[in-house]
């Protein structure tokens, strides 16, 4: 998940649009695009009702964001395959047998049992999975209506991918950074590699900021797209990136080049911290990255001096063994060398102050703490819990005006892992039902086959989905789900800026498909708690969150792109930063609080051995799909029929691998099929697994390995016991996975 464009809001609402020539009987609307969950501003072309084409804004601004997963969006959601009524389980959990059922029977049924199942195990044993993002109109509502019930056991793909760097920045600054790209002078991309079809507006921001005469830095074991047009480019083993950051860091302070004023006055801990960096002299940390000493200094010297220079979120070091420790020491390299909070460097933004921010919709307040102690993962890993962020209440409250200030969603989730076993009956007390709206949970964590046990061990499974997804194949009954192209959104850049964007809706959505919204709406209603969602329509609860701004959502949406209160730069020095001290934390006294260390850290990979000789990460996202989805789409499944690992011609050589052969790739947690693959641009010893792959074409149901996902997804081969969590988060390290390939394995039929 990404977060806004950083670009000048009001530029953006001064800019003169370009319109096109309409054909006759076409209108246009003005949306955003969540078929991924970046969000470009685009126009859809309506012509009797149905949206006939979707292309990039008439605002100059936004003129070259789309991709093709945009573009093909009309057909994607068109397509037989898309569920458009309620469906109501009939054979054996798994089988593929349906009953349509109404909107009405489905929830009535859903929240008589689960009314049971809470008063029969207690709130607890209820457990939500989703990714805000992809339902688009949940808001917090889900949270709010658990909270109101009482259990704490909401976990999310956020938890991999940005929610959880939010929830680990506060620990160091109080708040998740936006890289101000555009007036930067540096960029440091930490593997993330944005293309012409990934997260497109990001790959624009890089290609004007490097056009203006910014440096690039890419660390990337791969020399990916963006390592090609890279000042430096270092190749540093998959899942070193922490020991990374603690060999620039030692050279900043060996030669002086952090800003020692802002340390001096803004910040805890540096002794401290400078000795635990003494302890990664150069030498090791290239033993441990695999990159040259020099090659090393002169990265980490041109960060600390070009500036103001930026390290954009990345996804890489949200999915690794030392996750926490390498998303503090990015924090705390744009800390020490004074990058906060200025023009080109990063902006803490806070809240907008006349938008009720999804953060006050979620009312954790209101569930116990007794309740919130209950939390799946707390008692292990406990940054991204309640009681991991519960020491940020009083200084949220000091400086961003609110107790509970979730970003990205990440600040108070259950732990992925605990949940799973739990609700496979493995847990300290049973979790037993489950519900998963946008979020194809079965293939988006790690441990599939413990996520199948889990999800077959309950007692209740609901799937709000688009379509019958390995996921929603398990469900006791699956709700059809709208689009983006077929309601209003109010965009509110995931709690992380102070940036809103309407997105108008361009056609009504097909047979009975809802919003989570009024998911959400009409399971309050079934549950007997029709207050806590008290909205009719998803616009009515819009208007109310914009009254302070004096416009209903209708006039919002018409009148803005983008909605944003003016930068105010270093509020820190009014406020201080929103950490237990006030200061930036680069000894995080939450941290040591826990009982974890509180500096940052490496932990090494264990030793390959001789069953699993060798090493593949998930991953590099493939431009025609969004992660586990758009695989029935026939335009995009033509450019890319099949899952392909890469190998480098090295490895491929010393295994005799072929191009295009299938393979197996096996380790102790399952074994899957590929074809191959052989690139240049990998490096010796390492495999490229994709992410998310199943074939929508093959029938649903547990015999048929849930339409080929126990065949292929990459989730079949990430391990998720201790060795392989993060210590701080309990989140899986997938960018460094022991495996082997065998040849000639061509998938059973
Ligand atoms: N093993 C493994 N796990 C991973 C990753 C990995 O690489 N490997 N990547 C991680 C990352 S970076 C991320 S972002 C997460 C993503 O994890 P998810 O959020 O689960 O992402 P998707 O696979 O896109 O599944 C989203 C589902 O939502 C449905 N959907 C789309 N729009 C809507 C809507 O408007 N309403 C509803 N109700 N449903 C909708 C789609 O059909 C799709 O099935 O996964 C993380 N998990
Ligand atoms: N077309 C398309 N675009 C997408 C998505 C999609 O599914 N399809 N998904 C979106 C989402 S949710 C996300 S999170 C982003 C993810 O997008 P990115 O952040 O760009 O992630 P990847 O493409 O998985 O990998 C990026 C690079 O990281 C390198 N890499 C692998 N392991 C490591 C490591 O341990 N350290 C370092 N430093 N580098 C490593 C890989 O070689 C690769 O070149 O893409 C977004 N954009
Ligand atoms: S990058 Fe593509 S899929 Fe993502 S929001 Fe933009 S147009 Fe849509
Ligand atoms: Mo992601």
């Amino acid at each position: 998940m990404a977060g806004p464009p950083s670009i000048d809001p009001a530029e953006v609402q001064a800019a003169t649009p370009i319109p096109r020539k309409l054909r006759k009987g076409v209108v246009t609307r003005k949306a955003l695009c969540a078929s991924c969950d970046i969000a470009c501003s685009v126009v859809t072309e309506v012509q009797q009702g149905r949206v006939v084409r979707v292309r990039s804004s008439d605002n100059p601004i936004f003129r070259d964001n789309i991709c093709m997963k945009g573009i093909v969006a009309p057909k994607g959601f068109a397509h037989p395959d898309r569920i458009r009524h309620p469906l109501k389980r009939v054979g054996e959990r798994g089988s593929g047998e349906w009953q349509q059922v109404s909107w009405s029977e489905a929830m009535q049924d859903i929240g008589q049992r689960l009314n049971h199942i809470v008063a029969e195990h207690g709130p607890e044993a209820w457990a939500v999975s989703t990714s805000q993002w992809n339902t688009g109109t949940d808001h917090g509502l889900g949270r709010r209506l658990m909270n109101h019930v009482g259990s704490p056991n909401w976990i999310s793909g956020v938890a991999l991918c940005a929610g959880n760097t939010a929830a680990v920045n506060r620990m160091t600054y109080g708040w998740f950074p936006m890289a101000d790209i555009l007036q930067t002078r540096c960029i440091v991309l930490f593997g993330h590699n944005p293309k012409r079809h990934s997260w497109v507006p990001v790959y624009n921001q890089i290609r004007r900021a490097q056009a203006g005469g910014a440096k690039l830095i890419v660390l990337d074991p791969r020399k990916s797209e963006n390592a090609e047009v890279a000042d430096i480019w270092l190749p540093l083993k998959a899942g070193s990136d922490a020991a990374m950051c603690l060999g620039w860091l030692k050279v900043i302070i060996d030669e002086g080049l952090y800003d020692k004023d802002f340390i001096a006055q803004w910040a805890v801990g540096f002794e401290d911290l400078k000795k635990r960096v003494d302890e990664y002299p150069l030498e090791r940390v290239a033993q441990l990255t695999g990159c040259e000493p020099e090659a090393i200094a002169e990265a980490a010297r041109l960060y600390a001096t070009a500036g103001p220079s930026v390290i954009p979120w990345t996804p890489m070091t949200d999915m690794q063994r030392n996750s926490t420790s390498a998303i503090r020491l990015q924090s705390i390299l744009r800390a020490i060398c004074g990058y906060l909070d200025i023009p080109g460097g990063e902006q803490l933004h806070g809240f907008h102050p006349d938008i009720v921010p999804e953060s006050d919709i979620e009312m954790h307040h209101v569930l116990s703490r007794e309740q919130q102690d209950k939390q799946l993962g707390s008692d292990t890993h406990p940054v991204f819990t309640y009681r991991g962020q519960r020491a940020f209440l009083e200084p949220g409250e000091r400086v961003w005006g609110r107790q509970y200030n979730n970003q990205v969603t990440g600040c108070f989730m259950a732990n992925p892992s605990a949940t799973f076993r739990a609700m496979a009956g493995e847990g300290s007390y049973p979790v037993k039902a489950f519900f998963a709206l946008g979020n194809n949970t079965l293939m988006s964590f790690a441990n599939m086959p413990l996520i199948l046990k889990a999800i077959l061990n309950q007692d209740l499974v609901v799937v709000h989905e688009q379509f019958m997804t390995p996921t929603a194949q398990l469900a006791d009954y699956v709700l059809p789900a709208d689009s983006w192209l077929e309601r209003p959104w109010l965009m509110d850049g995931y709690g992380w800026t102070s940036m809103y964007r309407p997105s108008q809706k361009s056609m009504d959505p097909p047979g009975e498909c809802k919003s989570t919204f009024e998911f959400w709406r009409q399971l309050a209603h079934a549950i007997g708690k029709p207050d806590v969602v008290p909205w009719e329509t998803l616009e009515a609860f819009y208007d109310d969150r914009l009254a302070a701004t004096g416009m209903k959502f209708e006039e919002f949406a018409e009148k803005y792109e983008v909605y944003f209160a003016p930068p105010h730069f270093k509020k820190y020095e009014e406020t201080g930063f929103a950490t237990p001290s006030g200061k930036v934390e680069l000894k995080s006294s939450v941290l040591q609080d826990l009982g974890l260390d509180p500096l940052p850290y490496f932990r090494e990979d264990p030793p390959l051995g001789t069953e699993f000789p060798l090493m593949m990460f998930t991953g590099v996202r493939e431009d025609e799909y969004f992660q586990t989805g758009h695989r029935h789409i026939p335009e995009m499944r033509q450019r890319a029929p099949e899952p392909y690992l890469f190998v480098s011609p090295g490895t491929a050589g010393e295994y005799a691998l072929e191009e295009e052969e299938w393979v197996t790739v096996e380790n102790q947690v399952g074994l899957i099929h590929m074809k191959v693959a052989i690139r240049d641009n990998m490096p010796d010893n390492l495999v490229r697994i994709p992410h998310g792959w199943w074939k929508p074409e093959v029938n649903p149901g547990l015999q048929n390995g849930l339409s080929d996902a126990l065949k292929y997804a990459d989730a079949m081969l990430c391990p998720d016991d201790a060795d392989f969590l993060d210590r701080e988060q309990g989140i899986p390290h997938l960018k460094g996975i022991p495996c082997r390939i065998r040849k000639n394995m061509e998938p059973p039929a």
